[in-house]
């Protein structure tokens, strides 16, 4: 019988005895870095989703022990932030409280489950000993200028009452809390980010093993725009405006020019603007909407004439209105635009809406013309539609453009470009969508930031042996939303003599996002315990980059981004000594509830791991769960599919219980499992591979398998399964762990099929081919072919002088 309780509990305790899953620091055999995403341990535990990547990531663990790499399967703990916070705070438990008895309970959870984790390597970035070096990487940005304060107004979430960067959000609105984002100006730290922007962008094409999709998010993020700097002198002014613009081909259209509402320009341009009230007003009125909410194709243009301020188009020398609007953002470009409403959406519907002159510059290519093919007739019928429709947005010939008239846009971009350059009045630009990393929050639970802020030098670094700067204990941690953090309140812990002169200095008091934590964990795994240095160097260069990487897609632009990015950073400081951190990814499928829903509290649909693991076990849970689709889908719970791997598994036992030593032949099916399983762990394919070694069951149940063979096909059970197969490796009177074992290889020449074609000749003449055994004798052959009705056409009566045989391959028969 399959008492998977009575063998859970005996294996857990073998393993921990003999320290099974201790990693060790033998250098001198090849390695394997595997790794998790590690969780933030909430309140309300695991569900059965949670543990689905670190299922697979265990069962290729497994694999590579048994295969001789020195594997690394560490677990640990994002305590930091946000959601430890807000939990803390619903339920008036201290967070450090709430967290330990969290981290308790997840860790509680993990170990039924059977994972490989080497707990010796836990690592809580609450952890002073842990955020030490989180501390020292912000010390060390900030020595070389990438952290800076900035006053720039930030995404401010009023429920959570912090500042957010652009990655915290979704749709404009709170990733935590859902609440709408406003625009709030307040002093913050920001990370240079945007100084990697080109080299994250460029490194993704060493990422060959990365998914594409995640890829294609990282690049899209980034955002690179290869485009022009042109400067439009204002007509009755010392001034000019600088605009940003990818398309510098369409310039004889642009009829107005257009700043953002919060461009620096414009207090300067105040005393010569006519309508300053109104001005003033409409600014006032955009300052709390978000970017999303103002640059929405959709959303109805807003903006307001400077009156007595006209800027000078270069090229066409007219003198042009200018305008303030709310769809220009101040962060992307410089701040401002050329607006050519033939050729651009917003330009568009904004002339329109302001009777602004719409001049079109540029026809479809003209091919459109010239036909020469179907092709090009239907190409030519879809652009004159463009046409037709007012707006054409695409590339083309240039028409209404003076001596440019009748070049290509990329022709026409390129000599319009030098001419700017030439007149020192523009010049090519790239520009990235990326933007600098908001990193402080006005927060308790974070990493306090190591800076000492002093009236006569400023902002000086903690001196790196004070590290850590301990998170105080405080009775109220609530945020104030004023935008100072609650340290701010504690004065004995602020007030501190400057590092540098001495004199009276300030501790900061915002602590930084979760984000940060998180961004180089996987390092301290190799290294935990070190006190001297982040990570030493020998280790450093032995276990990185991470072989493999699993976690969710959610991920794919904020902590992949932060992450490669501090690696870098660490890179450039002759810490890591790897361009990328993470070099194989895969993103695990969400499970669903068995309602096809979202887990969640809210639909009751949530499924606990644990009352799973008690009614079926803890292997069973895992077989289904890497059983139920392609790793990356999401599926839905099906609770008869977890009882039918129950049963297969309890098949299983019982074949195993009566299975008889006995010796047989090579078993040619037992093989290709092996090669099948191997490929299908190597590749992420789980779900076949479970599929695979229920077919081989099935076949194989009623016939005689060898000791040998049996104890290879519990192997490829193993990683899935741990304990049944750890259980059944011992029954059959294996010595010592199965997990010490040596994976199975397939044997080369027994993954051909059992039967091959035979070419059958007669007189060197091929009258037929015949499916045979793929050992069939010359003998047996030749009596097929007497046998076979063409054989007996041909050979029926006649005298065979000669019989040529090739096995595997042909029977060549030579009669008089
Ligand atoms: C004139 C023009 C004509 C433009 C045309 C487009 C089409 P990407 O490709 O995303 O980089 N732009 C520049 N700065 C902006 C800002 N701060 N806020 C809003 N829009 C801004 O987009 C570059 C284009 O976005 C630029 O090229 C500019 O409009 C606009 F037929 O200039 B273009
Ligand atoms: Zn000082």
């Amino acid at each position: 019988m399959f008492d998977h309780k009575k063998i859970e509990e005996k294996w857990k305790k073998k393993w921990s005895e003999s320290e099974l899953y201790k990693t060790s620091e033998n250098q001198d055999k090849p390695k394997q870095y595997i790794l998790d995403m590690f969780p933030y341990p909430s309140g309300e535990g695991l569900h059965v989703g949670h543990p689905k990547g670190y299922i697979a990531t265990d069962i290729v663990s497994r694999m590579r022990m048994m295969q001789g790499f020195n594997v690394l399967h560490p677990m640990g703990w994002d305590a930091f932030g946000l959601p430890a916070e807000n939990y803390a705070l619903k339920t008036k438990t201290h967070p450090k409280t709430a967290v330990k008895k969290n981290i308790e309970h997840f860790k509680q959870q993990l170990e039924k489950i059977g994972f490989t984790y080497d707990w010796s390597r836990e690592i809580n970035t609450t952890d002073p000993k842990y955020y030490r070096w989180t501390q020292w990487c912000f010390l060390q940005m900030f020595k070389k200028g990438l952290a800076y304060e900035s006053y720039e107004p930030i995404n401010w979430c009023p429920s959570c009452k912090t500042g957010l960067a652009n990655e915290d959000l979704e749709g404009g609105r709170c990733e935590r809390c859902d609440s709408e984002i406003e625009r709030k100006p307040m002093r913050q730290w920001v990370i240079k980010i945007t100084e990697y922007a080109e080299q994250l962008l460029q490194d993704i094409k060493q990422l060959t093993e990365w998914e594409d999709s995640i890829k294609d998010m990282q690049r899209a993020w980034i955002g690179r725009s290869e485009g022009t700097l042109v400067k439009f002198p204002i007509s009755n002014f010392k001034f000019s405006i600088e605009v940003f613009t990818t398309r510098l081909d369409t310039i004889y259209g642009c009829t107005y020019v257009v700043l953002a509402p919060e461009h620096e320009l414009i207090s300067t341009l105040l005393p010569e603007i006519k309508n300053q009230k109104e001005v003033q007003k409409y600014i006032e009125h955009t300052k709390k909407k978000t970017d999303l909410l103002r640059t929405g194709i959709q959303k109805e243009k807003t903006g307001i004439r400077l009156e007595g301020v006209s800027a000078l188009n270069p090229f066409t020398q007219e003198e042009i209105p200018v305008f303030i609007a709310d769809y220009v953002l101040g962060s992307y470009g410089t701040g401002a635009v050329m607006a050519v409403p033939a050729h651009d959406e917003r330009d568009f519907s904004f002339a329109k809406k302001y009777n602004l002159p719409i001049r079109k510059t540029i026809t479809p290519p003209a091919l459109a013309v010239f036909p020469r093919n179907a092709n090009d007739i239907a190409a030519g019928a879809a652009h004159e539609l463009r046409v037709e429709s007012e707006c054409y947005t695409l590339e083309g010939d240039l028409v209404n453009s003076d001596h440019y008239s009748g070049v290509s846009s990329q022709k026409a971009r390129e000599k319009m470009t030098e001419w700017l350059t030439q007149q020192g009045i523009g010049e090519k630009k790239v520009t990235y969508r990326l933007r600098d990393w908001v990193f402080s929050r006005q927060r308790y639970w974070g990493e306090p930031i190591p800076i000492i802020h002093c009236e006569t030098c400023g902002p000086v670094g903690v001196p790196e042996d004070q590290l850590p700067v301990l998170l105080p204990e405080i009775e109220h941690y609530e945020p104030t939303g004023t935008g100072e953090s609650p340290l701010a309140a504690i004065t004995e812990w602020v007030t501190i003599p400057c590092p540098s002169c001495k004199g009276p200095g300030k501790r900061e008091t915002n602590t930084m996002p979760q984000w940060a934590g998180s961004s180089w964990y996987y390092l301290r795994y190799c290294d935990p315990d070190n006190i001297k240095t982040l990570i030493d160097q020998k280790k450093e260069t032995y276990w990185l980059p991470v072989d493999l990487y699993v976690g969710g897609a959610e991920h794919a632009t904020r902590h992949l981004i932060y992450a490669r990015f501090w690696h870098k950073f660490l890179k450039s400081i002759g810490v890591v000594s790897t361009d990328e951190p993470f070099k194989r990814l895969y993103h695990v499928g969400l499970i669903m509830g068995e309602d096809n829903r979202k887990m969640s509290k809210r639909w009751g649909n949530v499924i606990n791991p644990d009352e799973i693991i008690g009614r079926f076990g803890a292997d069973t849970l895992r077989m289904y769960e890497m059983f139920m689709g392609p790793f990356s889908n999401s599926t839905s719970w099906s609770t008869d599919g977890l009882v039918g791997v129950r049963r297969f598994l309890e098949r299983v036992d019982n074949w195993f219980s009566e299975l008889k030593n006995i010796k047989s032949q090579p078993n040619p099916s037992l093989h290709k499992t092996i090669q099948k399983v191997t490929d299908d762990i190597e590749n992420f394919h789980f779900n076949t591979a479970v599929s695979t070694l229920m077919i081989f069951v099935n076949e194989t149940r009623t016939k005689e398998l060898s000791k040998e063979d049996a104890s290879s096909f519990i192997k490829l059970l193993a990683p899935f399964c741990p304990f049944l197969a750890e259980e059944l490796y011992e029954r059959l009177g294996n010595q010592g762990s199965i997990f010490t074992s040596t994976w199975p290889v397939a044997d080369k020449n027994l993954l051909q099929d059992a039967h091959i074609t035979l070419v059958i000749q007669i007189n060197s003449k091929v009258r037929e081919t015949l499916t045979v055994d793929v050992n069939i004798s010359k003998e047996d052959a030749l009596a097929l072919a007497k046998n076979c009705e063409i054989g007996k056409k041909w050979l029926d009566g006649k005298n065979i002088k000669n019989v040529i045989f090739v096995p595997k391959k042909l029977l060549n028969i030579i009669t008089d």
